[in-house]
């Protein structure tokens, strides 16, 4: 509890060494990677959003603490992969092809849940950051998906989903894919409310999903 408080503080405080020491110290001591990231790291990259909004960080410490985040990921991801390891068990690997959407450069999110379902067995094609409706639909023709998994962080961006589900739709391709959608400028009602056929709020929730697709 006292050493997750602490790696929250570190993170928000941009100090990358005391973040790395906490998550070297609560992983040895059987602290699961994905409690951790889950937990006070995801926390604190909210409370940084917050001071950005509040104008007491800039876009400059959130650039940082992305920084931080992926140097902290180097460590846990090892673990990551093997605690979602068994979440494979018996289940259909399915293909996903997974972007942040046109307009929106946040990937930290989305290349955790990458790792995490291609570590429960799936096949992820990761399309990237900025990936307009035209990039997933040459993605769906040449890999044939059976997901596309889309995220944004940024209200003005969530709303491209919606294009992205029509022009699926003009192309006839909403029937070959189930879309998924995810990332802090989502919400249920929203994914439902676009015709999304699902939405998950972290990347545990969205290896359920895949999986349940799968069964
Ligand atoms: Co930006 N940013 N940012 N930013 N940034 C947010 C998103 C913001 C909420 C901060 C705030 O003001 N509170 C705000 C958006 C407000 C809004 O629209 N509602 C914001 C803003 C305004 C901006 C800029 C516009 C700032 C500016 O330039 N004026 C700009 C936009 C750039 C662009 O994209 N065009 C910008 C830029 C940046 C940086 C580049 C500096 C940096 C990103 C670096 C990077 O990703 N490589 C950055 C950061 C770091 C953040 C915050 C602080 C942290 C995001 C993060 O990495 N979280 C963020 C604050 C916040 O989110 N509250 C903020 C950790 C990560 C693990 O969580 O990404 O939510 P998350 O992913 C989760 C779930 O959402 C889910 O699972 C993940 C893991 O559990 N999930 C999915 C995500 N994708 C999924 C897909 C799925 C399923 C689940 O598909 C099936």
């Amino acid at each position: 509890e006292e050493l997750f408080d602490k790696l929250y503080n570190c993170l928000v405080d941009l100090d990358k060494d005391c973040v790395l020491d906490n998550v070297i110290k609560l992983l040895d001591m059987g602290v699961k990677a994905l409690d951790i990231v889950l937990g006070p790291m995801s926390k604190a990259m909210e409370e940084i959003g917050r001071l950005y909004e509040e104008g007491e960080y800039f876009i400059a410490e959130l650039m940082e603490a992305a920084d931080i985040f992926k140097e902290a990921m180097k460590i846990l991801e090892p673990r990551l992969r093997l605690e979602a390891k068994s979440m494979a068990q018996g289940r259909k690997r399915l293909r996903i092809v997974l972007a942040t959407v046109k307009g929106d450069i946040h990937d930290i999110g989305k290349t955790l849940v990458g790792v995490m379902l291609q570590a429960a067995g799936h096949e992820v094609i990761d399309l990237g950051v900025d990936v307009d409706a035209e990039k997933i639909i040459d993605a769906i023709i040449k890999y044939k998906p059976q997901i596309i998994g889309l995220s944004a962080l940024l209200s003005t961006t969530a709303r491209y989903m919606r294009v992205i589900i029509e022009e699926l739709e003009k192309n006839g391709l909403r029937e070959k894919v189930k879309v998924l959608v995810g990332g802090a400028a989502t919400t249920r009602e929203f994914a439902e409310k676009i015709g999304a056929d699902g939405w998950a709020p972290n990347a545990i929730e969205a290896v359920k999903l895949v999986n349940k697709i799968a069964e």
